[in-house]
């Protein structure tokens, strides 16, 4: 088993250019994409495919949504910055409509999905040390084994995956991992008086699509509650109608303290994210300690506002929960020796591979480009299909032929 690979000289160009000037910070699948419309993208020769990623989720809208980019370019022809040393008659809107639409007092607009984690961690430290009454420099956030929440230094610091850790250190103190799925080991952790925020991932994305049990969140939020910890849901991934519910806490009706989000909130067009919570928890941040130069910037508030308007008007959560249920019970089906697992919520899912080569996954992957549907492998054997949310069923319907035919290769 081997997939051979023939690249145009045009595809080969772009890929030597990126070898030589940039940073090999990545491992892509060798394929040159300049153009996406919906689920597909189009690489440099013209050929199409189905987009099994959505940039890790970041476009549940589906590429090039007409009215989101409709609204960038109105917006980008207009004003585009301010900083937050001005106001700008979008902020307001924007933050009106994103509380109103999830429920919190308060909102603070941040850009990439790590930015909003960081915040996240100050806002629980602050609320800790104001409102809970924890000793200075105490606080405690309990985060759960095999997570991911973005790249910076602070936040690797609590990672156990040591290709984001090693050689990156010193870390930050102040983190205690606990197993995920795991409410025993939460409550034990919770019995610290110092213990200030729970910060998860309401299904692992990173380690693979790991779903818990059912149940969880909601025994999450009893013992948050019991204990004084906030509970703080990174929805970064999770969120925006992907699980086929507009966030994933919303499968058991818990509502987290604060709410994280990013990536699909600008629906893949620029770095857009937020973190939402009560004034309880908002408030204890004052003017000047926390921000950012982009975050809350007039273009992003317009997209963003747009993006979350898409979502609703094409009941993407509706369409993610069916077509999710589809993509699953196909593959199930499918009754392929080389599928250990299929697992998922909505159209978060993943299979696990079970071959004798190592590289059955990747290879898979390669196989399944040539059959024109792109998708990337996590962790060696586990691909993640996740498709955006405007998907159909008669294209699910292809794409699981697509897979059924790359499959045959790994015979
Ligand atoms: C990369 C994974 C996905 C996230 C959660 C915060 C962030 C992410 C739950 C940070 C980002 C990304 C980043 C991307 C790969 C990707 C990823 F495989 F690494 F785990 F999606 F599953 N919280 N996830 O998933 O957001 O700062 O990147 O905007 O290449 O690192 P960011």
């Amino acid at each position: 088993m081997h997939t051979t690979i023939a690249l145009s000289a045009t595809s080969q160009h772009y890929l030597d250019l990126e070898e030589k000037f940039g940073a090999h910070n990545y491992h892509p699948l060798p394929v040159v994409l300049d153009r996406g419309e919906g689920v597909f993208l189009y690489d440099v020769d013209g050929k199409s495919y189905y987009d099994f990623l959505s940039g890790y989720s970041a476009v549940n809208q589906g590429h090039c949504h007409p009215k989101i980019i409709a609204a960038l370019i109105e917006q980008a022809q207009k004003l585009t910055l301010t900083s937050r040393a001005f106001h700008s008659n979008l902020l307001g809107e924007y933050e009106q409509y994103i509380t109103t639409y999830f429920g919190y007092d308060k909102v603070l607009p941040m850009n990439t999905g790590v930015e909003a984690v960081e915040t996240a961690i100050k806002l629980s430290r602050k609320w800790a040390y104001q409102v809970k009454g924890v000793a200075e420099n105490q606080a405690k956030i309990i985060v759960c084994e095999g997570n991911f929440h973005g790249r910076t230094t602070g936040v690797i610091s609590f990672s156990n995956d040591t290709s984001a850790t090693k050689n990156f250190g010193p870390y930050m103190s102040g983190y205690q991992a606990i197993p995920f799925n795991d409410t025993a080991a939460l409550e034990k952790a919770f019995q610290d008086k110092n213990a200030a925020a729970f910060l998860f991932e309401p299904i692992q994305g990173e380690a693979g699509v790991v779903v818990p049990d059912e149940g969880y969140y909601k025994k999450i939020r009893t013992l948050c509650t019991e204990y004084n910890v906030l509970m703080v849901a990174d929805e970064i991934q999770t969120g925006l109608a992907r699980t086929g519910k507009m966030l994933a806490c919303d499968h058991e009706a818990v509502r987290a303290d604060i709410l994280i989000l990013g990536k699909a909130l600008s629906g893949g067009v620029l770095p857009v994210s937020a973190v939402l919570c009560d004034d309880e928890i908002m408030m204890t941040i004052k003017p000047g300690e926390h921000g950012s130069t982009y975050g809350g910037n007039p273009l992003a508030c317009k997209v963003a506002i747009t993006a979350l308007e898409v979502l609703k008007n094409e009941k993407l959560t509706e369409n993610a929960e069916q077509m999710g249920e589809l993509l699953r019970t196909s593959l199930r089906n499918l009754n392929s020796p080389f599928i250990e697992t299929v697992r998922g919520k909505g159209l978060l899912n993943a299979i696990v591979i079970k071959h004798n080569n190592p590289e059955a996954a990747w290879e898979l992957c390669l196989a399944l480009k040539e059959n024109g549907l792109l998708a990337k492998p996590t962790h060696g054997d586990k691909i993640r299909f996740a498709p955006p949310l405007v998907i159909t069923a008669a294209q699910i319907a292809d794409c699981v032929t697509i897979i059924e035919k790359s499959l045959q290769l790994l015979a």
